[in-house]
């Protein structure tokens, strides 16, 4: 296992449309589901998508298992939205590819997921909560879509600021 470097915004990879897994899901898609949960959780993060480590691939691991529980490490393969609900929730959301931006964005508030698990099953089950906002997060990173392609364009274009002139400083300072 390895900890990856997570790319960050205004990185033009991360725009990209990742591209589904096909044929069995083998050991070599277990090796980076792997290495983005170790990544994940050094991080520290609650999701991941392929993409943040710069691997176009429509793979995604998450764990939202609170702080002093057993970790619960989940991983979805091709994972599709295949229902959301009418009604719709807001949620202070981050982003470890866009760092110290905070925002409010809206979404569904349930969703049903069909995907494959790190055994390569299929599986269709309901997300609500945290696990629904954390879906359509990272199934967001899988289009190329950011959390702040959701702000206004002014928070959207103030954030973009801040990360070009925090990158500005770090190259200073290496
Ligand atoms: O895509 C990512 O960078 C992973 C996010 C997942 C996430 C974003 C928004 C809302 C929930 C989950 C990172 O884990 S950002 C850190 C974080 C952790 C808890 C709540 C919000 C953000
Ligand atoms: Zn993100």
């Amino acid at each position: 296992m390895a900890i990856r470097e997570i790319l960050t915004a205004p990185d033009l990879r991360l725009k990209q449309k990742s591209k589904p897994v096909e044929g069995p899901v083998t050991d070599a898609h277990r090796a980076l589901m792997d290495d983005m949960l170790e990544t994940m959780y050094a991080a520290p993060g609650i999701g991941l998508a392929a993409i943040q480590i710069g691997e176009p691939l429509r793979i995604i691991v998450m764990d939202i298992a609170k702080d002093g529980e057993a970790k619960a490490p989940r991983y979805f393969v091709n994972p599709e939205i295949v229902w959301t609900s009418e009604e719709t929730a807001p949620y202070e959301e981050g982003c470890l590819s866009v760092p110290e931006i905070y925002d409010e964005v809206e979404r569904p508030a349930r969703v049903k997921l069909r995907y494959l698990n790190y055994a390569g099953e299929v599986v269709e089950e309901e997300a609500e909560g945290l696990f629904a906002v954390c879906i359509q997060h990272e199934m967001d990173h899988l289009e190329g879509v950011l959390f702040i392609d959701h702000l206004s364009r002014l928070k959207r274009e103030n954030a973009l600021r801040k990360l070009k002139k925090a990158r500005k400083l770090a190259a200073l300072e290496a």
